[in-house]
């Protein structure tokens, strides 16, 4: 068996935490990121059919038997992920039940996964669905973002128009717009579900006063998206308060989908 420690996936994971952690993102222990594997890349690096425990997921998540994710740990900080990726990350399988997942490693000192697991693979159920490639969930609260979210309206045409007016490559790179769900309790099943009705439509959704969850086929991806949401979010924060002189036209927006070849939502431009 070669070193996990050493493996791509949790490379990955190390790095993006940090980089999240970094951006200010994700303090003490917000945030969690789910990343499916391929059976066969783990298989190089633990015995897949050995679980170490099992740990009740809370509900039916029959979609993804045998699919394996790693994901990190509730109440971890992503701050210490890069020190600690053990104790931090664990990698779990989806047992036959379709209820408990199965520990293959990670969670050391006793723990599990993220309280926000449900929203996570019903988010991954909903979006396999539509992507077949999709690999990552990210969940975070990034600081204009969330700030935008007390002085914006939550409507998901109005908050998606103002992000892509922020930014020229906004409707580029999410031409499909955010979701927005209202404030509700978080690391319910209930969030979850209605997190993963939204990602059958967005690959952004916005949830109301707390963060941001984003999906996509890779770490780059996802993180990118999720990135650009914040970037724009941070123009408007910088701009909000002080007169518009300027803007990036419905027309300028329809202009660079149409050369970039982008499927937008035409719904949230007012044209
Ligand atoms: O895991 O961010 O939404 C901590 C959170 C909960
Ligand atoms: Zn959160």
């Amino acid at each position: 068996m070669e070193n996990i420690l050493k493996s791509p996936f949790v490379e990955e994971m190390k790095k993006t935490t940090a980089n999240m952690y970094r951006l200010g993102w994700d303090e003490r222990n917000g945030g969690n990121i789910s990343y499916m594997l391929d059976e066969e890349e783990v298989s190089k690096y633990l015995d897949i059919n050995r679980p170490i425990r099992t740990i009740d997921i809370g509900f039916d998540a029959k979609e993804l038997i045998g699919k394996i994710f790693i994901v990190t740990g509730t109440g971890k900080y992503f701050k210490n992920v890069q020190d600690d990726p053990e104790n931090n990350l664990g990698i779990i399988k989806i047992a036959n039940d379709g209820k408990t997942a199965e520990l293959l490693w990670g969670y050391n000192d006793g723990g599990k996964f993220t309280s926000e697991l449900p929203a996570h693979l019903m988010s991954h159920i909903a979006r396999l669905k539509v992507d077949p490639q999709n690999r990552v969930v990210m969940h975070s609260h990034p600081t204009n973002t969330l700030a935008m979210n007390f002085v914006h309206k939550l409507s998901e045409k109005e908050f998606t128009h103002t992000l892509w007016e922020m930014c020229t490559e906004c409707i580029v790179v999410f031409p499909d717009g955010v979701g927005v769900l209202p404030w509700m309790l978080c690391g319910t099943n209930s969030i979850g579900e209605a997190t993963a009705k939204k990602m059958e439509e967005f690959r952004l959704v916005v949830w109301g006063m707390h963060g941001i969850y984003g999906a996509g086929k890779t770490m780059d991806e996802t993180f990118g998206l999720i990135e650009t949401v914040e970037k724009a979010a941070q123009i408007y924060m910088l701009t909000a308060h002080l007169p518009r002189v300027n803007t990036i036209t419905d027309e300028q927006m329809v202009e660079l989908a149409e050369y970039f070849g982008v499927d937008y939502r035409k719904d949230f431009l007012n044209l």
